[in-house]
Parts: structure tokens; C-alpha cells; sequence
């Protein structure tokens, strides 16, 4: 376990506090210890049992789960469904059309609501307006908007008529976009003119036009939503503004109900190579375990609950918790398109308090960044609506867990008043393979310790093992794995299903191997310690070394370059470049800041190195891999460690003289 950081294990081992649920909350909590119990006795069954309760079923399934196919899994087989008529219709069915299914809070102050009966006519509406341009089930769409509920209309119409979306988030790269349109052979784009970015518009559609501009592609139009109204080069032949095509729509469009299997969306994740891998998932499963998970993670209560997600549609938690758990319970949600420190550093608690959220959802390098500007922020609002905190994207630190709770956890009013009961934190361990929470407390159940997601979700079976793939003991660390196949499981990689294998399932036998360091503690509860491979987690996103380093030694000055994740206060981890030049930059040339630029074009500006070092050599073994740990100690200022395997052991000497100039 080379890559686990010890020190943080130490750390770890030595938290010792626990918070059990008030009595009170308990009581009124929706999920209660009988989850597990059902669950343990009969696994399948208690699925079957959430998908009839969560979902609202065209036709039932036969059988809950083939593993026949292993590993790539069937769950609620024979069953039909459309995902929009279960996040949508129904609810107005049922009576609830008036219920706000979205609070909109726009960049600049804007605001929209939605009642589920305008959402769903909105959906219909967008549906109508796809299937008129040519998009039929199974096509897919790209999808690169800000997070305006647009997104959210875009992702459920492509649902509702069985078409695949693929949403690129809003801060990849034109090349970036391009690869993914052209790997998912995409129909259709739907993106916006551009949004804001701390009150400065900030476009999308340009990098959509320089995707499309050169080499023969799949994409028939662009749909160009409307919506910081800047200036746009148009292009006859392929653009149609949102309001055109979708606002002259008619609001009478019949679900289709599709297979459990059919396919719901690819969402692109970095991996351990430079490519980045389409992560497929299918609907049935996807959707019943979202939506358990939301209802028992977080104890929603549709009638009552403002429960507000904070993370982006471009990755996987504004998939399963933005757009779809959220809306198939029938909940009330926020979505805000800005940022946390514009138009001032009390954007969110503003939020929150102007909309009575009491489920707040969102990343420890975010609850990092408000610990820093301090507490006097969040202090001088009314928080005290708040009765559930979530975390998720990286382990979050037992300081930042304890703040969240105190702080924000704590807070009665803008006067002071502190609550009796602090709120429960949920720590949520999960992936974009996963789909859903799988490591995480129920919160009128669970103890809760700072820093843990602690215990599988009912019906789950999560372990950590050893290097021979068996269970270690409690107190012990080592490799997370998942025993069995869960329903909103990853169906494969798009177009490769041969790494699909190779990535999960080639590492131990019959376990899904997660790329995550973990530890039991003395009561088996587990401790997530990060990745184990060369993806690093940058303020909750997923970068890989590779990709990185690929974009690096694409530009003509870079020969050979080695990327590692440094420790960082805030982000978690940063990006530290170590790169060899090929040629002496011309005179006046700021290499650090061509390369820091050639990456955010490469890739996005998310994946611009904090810190880019040039280097006479690279430290690597005999067999010619670079030791990554080596130049990691640089990047932390660490004393170099075990330097005995290199081919060359005079190079983190060289490296060290270097960085003296
Ligand atoms: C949902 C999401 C997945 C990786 C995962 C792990 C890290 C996510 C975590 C966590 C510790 C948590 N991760 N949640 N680590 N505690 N609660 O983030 O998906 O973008 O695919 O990232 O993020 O390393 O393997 P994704």
C-alpha cells in the first residue's frame, strides 16, 4: 500500500469521536435499522422490494438479477420504464403538479421556479422538439450547459425518448468536448451562448464551434440555448436556438416505456491511461438505486424537505442527485448556476437561507474553502432550516467534518442561537461506476464518526482486502472492493468492454476492484484513504497523471513530463508538473505559463498544474517507470524517500540541484 499516506492513517486511527442520532430525529426518520436486517436476510429480494416501491413500473420484472453474463450484470429483467415519466408525470398524476420541483437561482440573481406540472410540460416540450431534429432512441447527445435548468429538461427529455445523453461538463476543453462527441458519435449538442463566472460572462458555444470546426463528425445540430446573451458566430447549417425549436414545441408527448437495460446515459470519467473512459449506465437499476439511497441517505421527506445538491451536472453526483434521485422521490430542490464567492463569500448561506434548505449536499474542498474564509460568514445567517449535511468527491477530513457540523451543523439563526441537536453529517462514498451511494451512515441510525462514510448502504457488500484479495481484519488496511453486483452498477465502458474487464474485474476474482485505499477500524467501520492508482482527486474531480502528462508533452517545448497529485489544504490534491524541456524556450517565453495554458486547452482550466517544475531528468526504475513517489516527496517537501531502484541514482540529485537555481 505504497500510496497510502501513513501519516493520514495515524490520524485516522486516533479519531475516536461519535455522534449518535437525537432521539428525536430517529424517531421521525424514514429509514430505520430494519433496512439492514432486510436486506441481510434476503439481498435480492430487498431490491426487489425498492424498485416496486421507488419506481412506478410499465411492466414488472421477472427475476431482480442475471449475473449469467458476469460482470456485466441485468437487474429488474423484463421490467419497462421511462425515467422522465417517473421523475415527472407521475407526480402531477398523483396530484403534486403544483409542488416547486426547482428553486433556480441564476449567476446574477435571477430566479425561476418550476412546479413539477411546468417541469414536466418543459420536458415534453424539449422531447417533442429532439425527435423533430432526428434524435430516435438509443442516439446519443452531448450535452455541454451550464447548470441552468435546462440541463436538467435536456438530460430527462433525451430519457424519455430512450436517447442517450452525454454531458460534458461546462469547463472541459473544445478538444476535450470533440473527443467525447466523437467517441459517443453524438447526433445532437445542445449548449448555451455561455454563463457567468464571478459576475464576468464566461462562453460555451465558441468551444462548441471549434469541436465541430475541423474533420468530419456525427453531429446534425446544436441547440443553443439563450442565456448570458453574448455575441455568437452562427452557423446555419447546424445551430437552432433553444427557444426556436423548443418553445414552438407542443407540451403533448407520450412516455415510452423501455427496457430496465436500455442504456441512460454515458458520462466520461478519467481512468489510469490517458483516454478517458464513457461510463455506460442503464436505466432501471441506475434509477432505483438512486433514489433509495437519496430517500435514506439524506431521510427525505418530498412533503417538506428543500434539499439542495451543489455539484454540477457535468459529473456523476449531478446526474444521480440533481437530476434524477431528486425529482423521481417527488422532492423540492436548488439549483444554482454560480459560484460560492460571487457576488461575496455569503452567496450560499444567502441561499440556503432565502430558501429554507434543510438538506444541503456538497464537497469537502468546498467546506475547506469556507473554513478558510472563516466563520463569521455563515454565522451571520439563519441556517437553522438545515437538518441534514452531506459530504462526497474525496475523504473528508475529521477538522472539516467537525467544522461542518459546528458551524453550519450548529447554527439556530443569524444571532447566534445555537441548535440543541447539530444536524448529521452523511459522509457518502461512491463513483461515476457506482451510481449511487454505497459507503454511507443512515442518519437516524448511525454513530457517526468525523472523517468516515463508515458502513455499506442496505443491500450492499463492500470490503476492503488484502494484496492476495482476502478480507483483512479490523484495525487493518488495505484494497476497497465490492463482493456483488449492486443494480445502478456501471454496465461498461462505451465501445470497449475489454477494459471494462481489465479495469474492475482483472485485479481479484468476482470483486469489482474500486481504486480506493481503505482501512477498518476497531469496529469494522470503514475509512476511505484515497486512490491507489494514478487518478488524483483535484477539489473532488477526477484527473488522471496520464492524461495529464499527455496533454504536456503534446506541445513542442515538452520532451517527457511526470505528473503527481501533492496534498493540498484546500483542493485535497494539486496538480505538480515535472517536465524536461526539449528545446531552451526563446527569449522572454514564461514556459510555466505556456504549459499551464497548453493544458487548459488541452483538457479545461480544471486541470491546469498548480505547480509545473522544469527538470534536467526523471527518476525511473530499470524497467522505465517513473517513480512517482519519489517526485511526490519533492512536490509535499518531503525528504526524498528509497531512491535505491533507479536506474540512475543520481537523477533526484540533479532534480534537487534544479530546483535550487
Ligand atoms: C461521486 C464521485 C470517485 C472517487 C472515488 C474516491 C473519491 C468520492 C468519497 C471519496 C472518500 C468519499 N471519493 N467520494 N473518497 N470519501 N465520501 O465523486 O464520483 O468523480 O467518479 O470520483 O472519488 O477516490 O474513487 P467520481
Amino acid at each position: 500500500m505504497s500510496d497510502i499516506n501513513i501519516s493520514t492513517l495515524d490520524n485516522l486511527i486516533r479519531e475516536g469521536r461519535k455522534f449518535a442520532p437525537s432521539t428525536e430525529f430517529a424517531a421521525n426518520s424514514v429509514a430505520d435499522a430494519s433496512l439492514y436486517e432486510r436486506a441481510a436476510a434476503d439481498r435480492l429480494g430487498y431490491w426487489a422490494d425498492r424498485a416496486r416501491e421507488t419506481l412506478t413500473w410499465d411492466t414488472d420484472f421477472t427475476e431482480t438479477l442475471d449475473w449469467s453474463e458476469a460482470p456485466v450484470a441485468k437487474w429488474f429483467v423484463g421490467g419497462t420504464v421511462n425515467a422522465a415519466y417517473n421523475a415527472l408525470d407521475r407526480h402531477v398524476e398523483a396530484g403534486l403538479g403544483e409542488r416547486v420541483a426547482i428553486h433556480f437561482e441564476g449567476a446574477m440573481g435571477d430566479t425561476r421556479t418550476y412546479t413539477y406540472a411546468e417541469l414536466t410540460d418543459e420536458v415534453k416540450r424539449a422531447a417533442n422538439a429532439f425527435e423533430a431534429l432526428g434524435v430516435a432512441k438509443g442516439d446519443r447527445v452531448a450535452v455541454y450547459l451550464p447548470m441552468i435548468p435546462e440541463a436538467v429538461i435536456t438530460m430527462l427529455a433525451c430519457a424519455r425518448i430512450g436517447a442517450i445523453h452525454s454531458v460534458v461538463f461546462g469547463g472541459f476543453s473544445a478538444e476535450a468536448l470533440r473527443s467525447r462527441i466523437d467517441d459517443a458519435e453524438a447526433k445532437l449538442v445542445v449548449t448555451a451562448d455561455g454563463t457567468w463566472r464571478r459576475g464576468k460572462p464566461s462562453s460555451l458555444k465558441p468551444a462548441v464551434d471549434e469541436a465541430l470546426a475541423e474533420g468530419a463528425h456525427t453531429v446534425e445540430n446544436v441547440v443553443v440555448v439563450k442565456r448570458n446573451g453574448e455575441d455568437v458566430v452562427w452557423n446555419d447549417s447546424l445551430d437552432r436556438w433553444w427557444d426556436d425549436v423548443v418553445g414552438s414545441a407542443s407540451a403533448d408527448h407520450a412516455p415510452v416505456a423501455h427496457d430496465s437495460e436500455h442504456p441512460l446515459f454515458v458520462l466520461y470519467t478519467s481512468g489510469t491511461t490517458g483516454k478517458p473512459k464513457g461510463i455506460v449506465h442503464t436505466t432501471g437499476g441506475f434509477l432505483v438505486q438512486t433514489a433509495a439511497t437519496h430517500k435514506d441517505t439524506f431521510d427525505l421527506h418530498p412533503e417538506t424537505d428543500v434539499y439542495w445538491c451543489t455539484a454540477d451536472i457535468g459529473w456523476v453526483t449531478g446526474h444521480s442527485y440533481v437530476t434524477y434521485a431528486p425529482l423521481v422521490n417527488g422532492a423540492t430542490q436548488v439549483i444554482f448556476e454560480g459560484t460560492p464567492d460571487s457576488p461575496h463569500q455569503g452567496r450560499w448561506w444567502e441561499i440556503v437561507e432565502k430558501y429554507g434548505v434543510t438538506i444541503l449536499y456538497t464537497a469537502p474542498t468546498a467546506i475547506r474553502t469556507m473554513m478558510k474564509w472563516g466563520r463569521d460568514i455563515p454565522d451571520g445567517y439563519d441556517l437553522s432550516s438545515l437538518r441534514v449535511l452531506g459530504s462526497v468527491g474525496e475523504p473528508i477530513n475529521p477538522e472539516a467534518w467537525m467544522w461542518y457540523r459546528e458551524v453550519i451543523g450548529t447554527n439556530g439563526g443569524k444571532n447566534g442561537e445555537r441548535k440543541e441537536h447539530p444536524t448529521p453529517i452523511v459522509d457518502t462514498w461512491w463513483q461515476t461506476e457506482t451510481g449511487a451511494h454505497m459507503i454511507a451512515p443512515l442518519p437516524g441510525v448511525t454513530a457517526t464518526k468525523p472523517g468516515s462514510a463508515q458502513v455499506p448502504v442496505p443491500g450492499i457488500t463492500v470490503d476492503v482486502v488484502d494484496e492476495m484479495g482476502e478480507s483483512v481484519g479490523n484495525g487493518e488496511g488495505g484494497y476497497l472492493v465490492i463482493r456483488e453486483p449492486w443494480p445502478s452498477m456501471l454496465r461498461g465502458i462505451w465501445g470497449d468492454m475489454e477494459r471494462y474487464r481489465q479495469t474492475y474485474w482483472s485485479r481479484f476474482e468476482n470483486m469489482y476492484f474500486a481504486g480506493d485505499g481503505a482501512k477498518k477500524d476497531e469496529d469494522g467501520d470503514i475509512w476511505l484513504l484515497g486512490r491507489v492508482d494514478d487518478v488524483m482527486n483535484i477539489s473532488g474531480h477526477r484527473l488522471s497523471t496520464t492524461e495529464i502528462e499527455s496533454a504536456l508533452v503534446s506541445h513542442p517545448l515538452v520532451a517527457e513530463s511526470a505528473v503527481v497529485g501533492a496534498s493540498d489544504e484546500t483542493t485535497g490534491e494539486a496538480i505538480v508538473a515535472f517536465v524536461i524541456l526539449r528545446t531552451e524556450p526563446g527569449e522572454g517565453i514564461d514556459v510555466v505559463q505556456v504549459l499551464r495554458n497548453h493544458v487548459a486547452k488541452e483538457i479545461g482550466p480544471i486541470a491546469k498544474p498548480r505547480t509545473i517544475l522544469v527538470v534536467p531528468e526523471l527518476p525511473k526504475t530499470r524497467s522505465g517507470k517513473i517513480m512517482r513517489r519519489l517526485l511526490k516527496d519533492v512536490a509535499e517537501g518531503r525528504e526524498v524517500g528509497d531512491a535505491t531502484t533507479l536506474a540512475d541514482n543520481t537523477v533526484m540529485a540533479q532534480i534537487a540541484e534544479s530546483l535550487r537555481k
